[in-house]
């Protein structure tokens, strides 16, 4: 026996990821429904070799459904997903509307599998930004070894972390520069991103940090450890699908880089390709349909004593988004549901 599955969103970058790793991975699916909103239905979705029309978010009965994995935005999930938590179908929501709230727990399966039980205050679970998703796998096992006082991480973002409209602006901006008859100006981003790059993702706070750094730093210290103090910049690099993070740690205790890398080897959810010659690292368009979250460029920070620099790639649509929503599904399945 297997679940009854919603997509919510599933004609967007990340609906469509989530089905195919759903499909991919063989999720014991018995049923699926796929729910657009008015503005996209008719559209038709792919899972494995089936083709399935997309059914209207606006009327769909969630009673009797398992789960619901949304991928739309925090004013759509404002909307539907307490209406679908309160007909007893379990939410796993990519946005960031509920990670903060202390009665949601935001899980990555391989850090901290463990709030998966937090779920039934309010049939919600909550999906972490692609650019936490990523650096907690790292920091995890060596913070278990080493306990981590402090991270310094930089971030080169991708641009479709900001949706199709975000990577359609790189590839007419792009084209536009080639090609000088049409104008392509900033309109999702700040400023140009063909050729360029923008340290700012999202809005800017009070501090001075912006949204995405935020982030950074909360979510972080939700799903690992509140007491490790991160400071991030976050920047948008004219790269299609794939975050690369620049991370600095500082530890409590000394961890050489040899037993840094040997414990990052061994470690769930992460690839290590680290050797110190031309090319013996990972770069964004190699992660790119991969699960992992691979680390190269591991060494002693020199300058404090206690530290390590790494250099962390992922594919920002997977392991920062659809992959993620679907391990959160299979570990309720195996933890809470128990139907699969
Ligand atoms: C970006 N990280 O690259 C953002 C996208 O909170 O889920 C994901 C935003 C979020 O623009």
């Amino acid at each position: 026996m297997g679940y009854r599955v919603v997509i919510v969103g599933a004609t967007g970058n990340v609906g469509r990821e989530m089905l195919n790793i759903l499909a991919e991975r063989q999720f014991p699916v018995d049923e699926l429904a796929v729910l657009a909103s008015r503005r996209s239905l008719g559209t038709d979705v792919s899972f494995g070799d089936k083709t399935l029309k997309t059914k209207d978010l606006d009327t769909f009965d969630f009673t009797g459904w398992d789960m619901a994995l949304f991928a739309v935005g925090s004013e759509a999930t404002a909307k539907y997903a307490p209406i679908a938590a309160k007909s007893g179908c379990v939410v796993i929501d990519n946005s960031s509307l509920y990670r903060y709230d202390a009665d949601i727990p935001l899980i990555v399966p391989e850090v901290n599998p463990e709030a998966i039980h937090g779920y039934a205050k309010k049939n919600i679970i909550a999906n972490p930004n692609c650019s936490t998703a990523q650096m907690v796998v790292a920091l995890k096992p060596l913070h278990d070894r080493a306990t981590i006082k402090r991270v310094v991480v930089s971030t080169y973002q991708s641009v479709s972390g900001a949706g199709k409209e975000g990577a359609d602006e790189l590839w007419d901006q792009t084209k536009s520069i080639y090609n000088p008859v049409t104008d392509v100006p900033p309109n999702k981003f700040q400023k140009q991103i063909a050729f360029n790059v923008i340290p700012q993702i999202d809005v800017f706070m009070d501090s001075g940090d912006t949204k995405e750094e935020w982030k950074m730093v909360v979510e972080t210290k939700k799903i690992l450890d509140k007491s490790i103090k991160v400071t991030a910049t976050c920047v948008r690099v004219p790269v299609f699908v794939g975050h690369s993070e620049s991370i600095n740690i500082e530890f409590e205790d000394h961890l050489d880089e040899n037993e840094a890398r040997d414990i990052l080897r061994e470690a769930p959810g992460i690839m290590v390709i680290d050797k110190r010659e031309n090319g013996g690292y990972v770069t964004p368009i190699e992660c790119v349909g991969d699960y992992a979250t691979f680390i190269s460029r591991i060494r002693q920070d020199s300058t404090i004593d206690n530290g390590i620099n790494l250099w962390c790639v992922s594919d920002n649509l997977r392991k920062g988004a659809a992959l993620n929503a679907v391990q959160i599904a299979e570990l309720l399945g195996r933890e809470v549901l128990k139907k699969g």
